[in-house]
């Protein structure tokens, strides 16, 4: 069973991640959603990064606020794709969290996605193009969707255009 794991660093990221987990739901991927923080639970992030490659997880998609290292403990943890999303917040709402997730040294990435709703669709955006390389029917929803999105353009503009 291949599926896409998503760490989130506390409860008060839920609001916001809930979004990625609809976007794979939209999609039909499976995922699961954890809540486990570099931090405060450091041996859960452990055991359920080796536990969760282990079951069939491709993608990591990992969502801290603050000093946020979650995405870059997960990323020492595994040679599978990580995915970070910095969550707003704190005294700096949310750069603290964009430069730590983002700014991780050579040889271990981190893909760092927008903060945010935006962010925490695309990390799910992100992580089903990831798995479409090896999935044709994927593929072409995600194909789809681009049109969609196209087409929306366009509707929404006939809606309101003004063009001499
Ligand atoms: C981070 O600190 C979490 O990911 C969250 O974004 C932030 C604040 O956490 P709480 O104090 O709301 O649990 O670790």
């Amino acid at each position: 069973m291949k599926f896409v794991s998503i760490i989130i660093g506390s409860k008060s990221d839920y609001s916001v991640m809930v979004e990625c987990a609809n976007t794979l739901d939209k999609f039909g991927v499976l995922h699961e959603l954890i809540i486990s923080s570099a931090h405060r639970s450091p041996e859960r992030t452990h055991s359920y990064v080796k536990g969760a490659e282990e079951r069939g997880s491709r993608v990591f998609i990992c969502a801290a606020g603050m000093a946020a290292h979650l995405a870059g403990a997960v990323a020492a943890l595994t040679i599978k794709p990580v995915i970070g999303v910095p969550m707003k917040g704190g005294a700096m709402d949310g750069m603290d969290a964009m430069l730590s997730t983002v700014q991780m040294p050579s040889g271990m990435p981190v893909a760092t996605v927008a903060m945010g709703k935006a962010g925490a669709i695309n990390s799910a955006y992100l992580a089903m193009q990831i798995l479409s390389l090896e999935d044709n029917d994927l593929q072409v929803k995600l194909q789809e969707d681009r049109i969609l999105k196209s087409k929306k353009v366009e509707s929404d503009s006939a809606d309101i255009e003004i063009k001499l």
